[in-house]
């Protein structure tokens, strides 16, 4: 009963998790279904820290300190339930069973709940970072038991990132709160490299540059407000050629962007959620279109605008729409984890996942101080717009956010995570909205109702009497 803590699952991840924590003096116990990588784990990295190898669940199980803790690290969905079927009935109460997969939080709610009453605590976990942040320093978002937390947390901050000596590791919430946060960011993640997309493409075919010096404007965006890991990498993958062909990298990609699913999960619960996230949504579409090949091999007859290119100072136009759409992405995300909290009771700190996603994550960014500040400054603002330092900066960028948008149109580039998020920060600000003419219709043909302006009450027009009279129909 030497081992802290336990990984099963010694995949990609799983194989790196374990090391880091090796790395970080922890013995730790490995299991994976087939043994071959159990023993290949050790013989490649058995040197790294004190690895405590098990061929079967059991041997596994008993090999761990108390109360023991579980790493499970398979592929999402039914290979954990397996996993969890397999390990629970070896375990006893008390014991904590880390699901450190990519769940959707309802799964994790599910199994919290089953674990629970057999008093076993479950700890549905987000971990962002991918190969590398698992083994250097992943971002870590666990849900479950404060409880469950207290024996676990400090482990995990020790093996999380560090940005300024802080861990990028937080309790995020009891049951599927830390996947819920996860499912989110990874929908940032989408809209964050859709702004991204669109700001190369809009530079490429509206101002003609070229990939290697479009990879030059981002080199020199990154030594600003927009420096991240994301634009950091957009230089390096836009520097690349092709080794066959002596051709930008760029572009011998085939043009078809996949995806795993966590973005449309993020899309559906806030459908669900009744949570506008249209930057999140239009960068899952814009993906789910670029995979329709037939469409758009029947589609390219079109015929597009005709027109002179950009000037190359418009870069810095794209840089302020770049940046300004990228808050509107954010503040959608935040506001989801703001409505999932309220929903399932979560009570999530909303700046403190702003500070776990500074470091470790694929959106880790140097912005997301400027969230934090936000939250800090008033936990209960109702959406980041409104934060008097982004509101500042947006009301800035806005003639070049409107320029660029209406340039990109006029040139024939899609940049529909520009024009949306340019949408919803001029209808959030509306003095009025049209969904007035909306609800007209809606009474008209449905007698759906409606409220006044200046009157409390519902009402509904007899669209088809003489005189069309208004009742109220709420008395
Ligand atoms: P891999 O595909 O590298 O490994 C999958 C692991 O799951 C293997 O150890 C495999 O065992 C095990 N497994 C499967 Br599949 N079915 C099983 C079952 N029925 N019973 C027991 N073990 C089973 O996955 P990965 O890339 O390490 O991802 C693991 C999890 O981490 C996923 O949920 C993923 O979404 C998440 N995640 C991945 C990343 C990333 O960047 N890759 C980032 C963040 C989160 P075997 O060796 O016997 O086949």
């Amino acid at each position: 009963e030497r081992a802290v803590i336990g990984v099963t699952g010694l995949g990609v991840m799983g194989r790196n998790l374990a090391r880091n924590f090796a790395r970080h003096g922890y013995p730790v116990a490995v299991h994976n279904r087939t043994e071959a990588k159990t023993k290949a784990l050790i013989e490649q990295f058995g040197a790294e820290g004190e690895f405590l190898p098990a061929e079967t669940p059991e041997a596994f199980v008993a090999s761990l300190a108390r109360p023991r803790k579980i790493v499970i690290m398979v592929k999402a969905g039914a290979s954990t339930d397996a996993v969890i079927e397999e390990f629970a009935p070896l375990l006893e109460p008390g014991d904590i069973l880390v699901d450190g997969g990519n769940a959707h939080f309802a799964d994790t709610r599910r199994r919290e709940k089953a674990l629970r009453e057999r008093g076993v605590h479950f700890v549905g976990t987000g971990i962002s970072g991918g190969e590398q942040g698992a083994l250097e320093g992943p971002s870590i978002m666990p849900g479950g038991s404060r409880e469950a937390y207290e024996h676990l947390g400090p482990i995990l901050e020790d093996i999380a990132a560090k940005v300024d000596g802080v861990p990028c590791c937080a309790y995020v919430g009891p049951d599927g709160a830390g996947h819920f946060v996860k499912m989110v960011h990874n929908g940032i993640e989408y809209a964050d490299m859709q702004l991204i997309a669109e700001a190369y493409d809009t530079l490429r075919q509206g101002a003609g540059m070229s990939p290697a010096q479009i990879a030059e404007v981002f080199r020199v965006w990154n030594t600003g407000r927009l420096e991240s890991y994301l634009i950091e990498i957009t230089t390096v993958v836009l520097s690349h050629r092709d080794a066959a062909t002596g051709k930008p990298f760029v572009d011998v990609v085939l043009d078809q962007a996949e995806q795993k699913g966590t973005g449309r999960w993020t899309v559906q619960t806030a459908l669900d959620l009744g949570v506008p996230v249209s930057g999140i949504a239009e960068a899952v579409f814009a993906r789910s279109l670029s995979g329709h090949a037939g469409m758009r091999e029947e589609a390219r007859v079109l015929p597009g605008p005709s027109g002179d290119g950009l000037e190359s100072s418009f870069a810095d136009d794209v840089e302020q729409a770049l940046y300004a759409s990228k808050v509107v992405a954010y503040a959608q995300g935040f506001n989801e984890i703001q409505a999932g909290s309220a929903e399932y009771g979560w009570d999530i700190d909303l700046g403190a996942m702003a500070t776990i996603w500074r470091g470790g994550c694929i959106i880790r960014a140097r912005f997301l101080d400027r969230i934090r500040a936000a939250y800090e400054a008033d936990p209960g603002v109702p959406t980041l717009l409104a934060d008097a330092s982004f509101a500042d900066e947006l009301s800035r960028a806005q003639r070049a956010w409107r320029d660029v948008t209406v340039a990109a149109a006029r040139r024939g580039v899609p940049a529909p995570g520009f024009s949306s998020s340019l949408a919803y920060y001029d209808a959030l600000r509306a003095e009025r909205l049209p969904a007035a003419l909306i609800q007209g219709l809606r009474d008209y043909f449905g007698a759906h109702t409606y409220r006044r302006v200046d009157r409390d009450g519902v009402y509904h027009t007899w669209w088809e009497l003489p005189g069309q009279p208004e009742t109220r129909v709420d008395v």
